[in-house]
């Protein structure tokens, strides 16, 4: 009995010490790119719910701007990577190899490899899935949760954590919403329950909608990082 308890503080233990080198790399490496002026997005949601698709959008948006460069995680594939090359941006893939979410020290070695050039964003795509990627901080200034139409107005309140550690609601499939019994308001209203402050962007990557304003606000955002200098110590 008294074995079996000791075993499970040890295992709870090394679960926060692994948390805490994360959070500890991941401030490490969010004030390196403050300090370079460079924005750093961390988006995350569903397999399937849209990401790829907003990303190939806004880098057609902001390439001939900016100096933009894509970390992609998945578990396998460097298909995502691909997608992105093929629009012109340096894309870097990250496969887990099994791990459903990216973790500071899997983003640090990919940054590595290319952190000798200057970029203005950094987009990481992170592993298709709402739950683990939601308790690893990257470094990240900005966090962005997706929920595309087809996946049902339920999502905020099952997924809380993905919703309360977000800045950015992006609803997405926008096109699709005349097939779906999907309620913008009712993920809205669920999801500012969770996080009050959260801003919410509507887009569809087929048809264009809502990219300008979702471009315009990463556009700002990049400005106010700028503007607010150095990060101190
Ligand atoms: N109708 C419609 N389809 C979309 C839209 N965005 C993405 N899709 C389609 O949805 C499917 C999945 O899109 P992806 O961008 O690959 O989704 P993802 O979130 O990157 O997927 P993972 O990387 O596997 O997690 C593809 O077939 C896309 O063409 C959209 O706005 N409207
Ligand atoms: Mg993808």
């Amino acid at each position: 009995m008294t074995y079996r308890k000791t075993m499970k503080r040890i295992k709870v233990d090394v679960k926060r010490e692994v948390l805490r080198a994360n959070d500890m790399l991941a401030e490490t490496l969010r004030r390196e790119w403050k300090d370079r002026g460079i924005l750093v997005v961390n988006l995350l949601s569903s397999p399937g719910s849209g990401k790829t698709a907003l990303l190939e959008r806004t880098v057609e948006a902001l390439k001939d701007k900016y100096r933009i460069l894509v970390l992609e995680g998945d578990i396998d594939t460097e298909r995502d990577a691909e997608r992105i090359r093929a629009k012109g941006v340096e894309a870097v893939q990250i496969t887990t190899g099994g791990t459903c979410h990216l973790e500071a020290n899997m983003v640090m070695r990919a940054w590595e490899e290319v952190s000798g050039e200057d970029w203005d964003f950094l987009f990481i795509e992170n592993v298709g899935n709402l739950i683990c990627p939601a308790g690893f901080d990257l470094g990240e200034h900005l966090r962005v949760v997706l929920i595309s139409v087809p996946e049902g107005d339920d999502k905020p309140a099952k997924y809380p954590k993905a919703f309360m550690t977000s800045r950015w609601l992006v609803l997405t499939k926008m096109d699709l919403l005349p097939y779906f019994e999907f309620s913008p308001e009712k993920v809205i209203e669920e999801a500012r329950r969770l996080r009050p402050d959260l801003r919410v962007f509507r887009t569809s990557a087929k048809t264009g909608e809502g990219i300008d304003e979702w471009v315009e606000a990463l556009e700002e955002t990049l400005h106010t990082l700028r503007e607010t200098g150095p990060s101190a110590g």
